[in-house]
């Protein structure tokens, strides 16, 4: 029998512009790595060839995006742009009130401190960096209940976002639904490795949680890239457009917090959305406090505008197919050379097990970071820890000790090409033959908040 012809993803864009790359040499990528106290976030992004560190802000804008650019209304209140935002925010997601601001975090921060009281438990589907950290500073609790399988990188369950509803159950017994002010669910979860919640597990969340009043606030940040993996996976789904589930998702929640620069495909912004008119006007009061006017909340007009026409491209089905066919591509090109992977590939990156890939290297010597380092010292391919260093410090000073240690190769949406994944799945592959050489490292500086991001660290002899 003839087999029939593989049908390859493809870009639904063509390149217009290019950004010129410095390539560097295996002795400068050691001086920069040692500068940088082996920390990939203290890099400059000119010792970089293929930038792997995030996928939040690192988009390339459409032409269209940049023609809305120059549409920007910069008044200080009422501009266009935001009534623009607000009807896009509207229409495709579906939430009735909307407070941008300047980022995801910037959210957050607006949201912990109007529905958190000291004492407070907030059940979420795997934590978010600066999503408990804003829910810590608010004197609240963050609390795992996320299914089993997701912490664990082998498990190919296709909904590991989902959430763990008899853990739900438990946790409000405990402690009383008053004591709940939301569940924080967040699609495409990050750090899971971008694993999606099937709507099946977001219905029967909506009915449990409707059942003791409690409120769930969504982390929509990559609900787009969720939506994809409900249209693969889901029964009854496939014949439903991203543009479709994306609304059919966020109806099931109460209000969103949103990191624009992922999904929607710009360099700088979020916001607050919200269905209940109380919050909103409590969030539209501390948004002067903290962002700016409620019209603009820390972003300029035509930042604005640019998040606007990106949210109507990124709920684009083509748009998503590219988009995670090339992540799948990276994926299934390192599991061709052996490497563990987080499985399945999730939306928005490849997640490498350090754990396995570097086994004689224990957690408290940071594999993961270790990885991250040897990762970029052989290619210049910059790529982002998230294991121990990321979850950083409990309240009463231990360290969390996450059970997944990973090296995370986010990919930029509409950035690098087929070339670019070659390259960066061949890089990873030598540093996986010479894995046995390499030694773990000691942290010698560490901030109290987000370590990750500022900690230096020393290689051990
Ligand atoms: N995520 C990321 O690289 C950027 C900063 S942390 C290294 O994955 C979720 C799910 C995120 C996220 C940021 C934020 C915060 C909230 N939720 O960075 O403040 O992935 O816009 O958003 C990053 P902002």
């Amino acid at each position: 029998m003839i087999k029939p012809i593989k049908k390859s993803w493809a870009e639904p864009y063509k390149i217009k512009m290019v950004e010129l790359l410095k390539m560097t040499t295996a002795r400068q990528r050691k001086k920069a790595l040692e500068e940088a106290g082996y920390n990939t976030f203290l890099l400059r992004s000119e010792e970089v060839y293929i930038d792997l560190l995030t996928d939040s802000g690192t988009s390339a804008m459409s032409d269209h995006q940049w023609a809305g650019m120059m549409l920007g209304d910069e008044a200080y209140a009422g501009s266009r742009n935001f009534y623009h935002l607000e009807e896009v925010v509207k229409d495709i997601y579906g939430y009735k009130y909307l407070i941008p601001t300047h980022q995801g975090r910037g959210a957050e921060n607006i949201l912990s401190k109007i529905l958190i009281k000291k004492g407070d438990i907030i059940p979420g589907n795997m934590y978010f960096t600066t999503t408990r950290l804003h829910q810590e500073l608010a004197g609240g609790k963050f609390e795992d209940i996320i299914i089993d399988e997701a912490h664990d990188p082998e498990n190919e369950f296709p909904f590991k976002g989902n959430v763990d509803l008899n853990k739900l159950e438990k946790l409000i017994k405990k402690y009383g639904a008053k004591k709940i002010p939301y569940v924080s669910m967040a699609t495409s979860v990050n750090m899971a490795g971008g694993q999606p919640i099937s709507m099946k597990n977001l219905k029967e969340l909506r009915a449990v949680t409707k059942k003791h009043g409690i409120r769930v606030i969504h982390d929509m940040t990559r609900v787009a890239e969720n939506a994809h993996f409900i249209q693969q996976r889901e029964k009854g789904y496939q014949t439903k457009s991203i543009k479709e589930i994306v609304k059919e998702i966020n109806s099931y929640t109460d209000g969103a917090t949103m990191s624009a620069k992922k999904d929607a495909l710009v360099n700088i912004g979020g916001f607050l959305a919200i269905n209940d008119w109380d919050v909103f006007e409590e969030a539209r009061n501390m948004v002067v406090v903290y962002e700016g006017l409620h019209t603009y909340g820390g972003l300029a007009g035509r930042d604005m505008e640019a998040m606007a026409i990106g949210i109507g491209e990124s709920v684009n089905d083509d748009h998503m197919h590219a988009r995670v066919g090339q992540v799948v591509y990276l994926g299934e090109k390192m599991m061709e050379f052996g490497i563990p992977i987080v499985k399945p590939v999730g939306g928005h990156g490849i997640f490498v097990d350090a754990k396995k890939f570097l086994p004689h290297i224990p957690q408290h010597q940071f594999p993961a970071q270790t990885l991250a380092a040897e990762v970029y010292l052989d290619s210049g391919v910059r790529t982002m820890e998230r294991g121990v260093v990321s979850a950083g410090r409990k309240a009463n000073g231990e360290n969390y000790f996450p059970k997944l240690e990973l090296v995370r190769f986010t990919i930029p949406r509409r950035v690098y090409t087929q070339a670019h994944m070659d390259v960066i799945a061949e890089s990873t592959a030598r540093v996986f033959e010479r894995r046995h050489h390499i030694k773990g490292m000691k942290m010698i500086y560490e901030p109290k908040y987000l370590r990750f991001f500022q900690a230096r660290f020393e290689k051990l002899k």
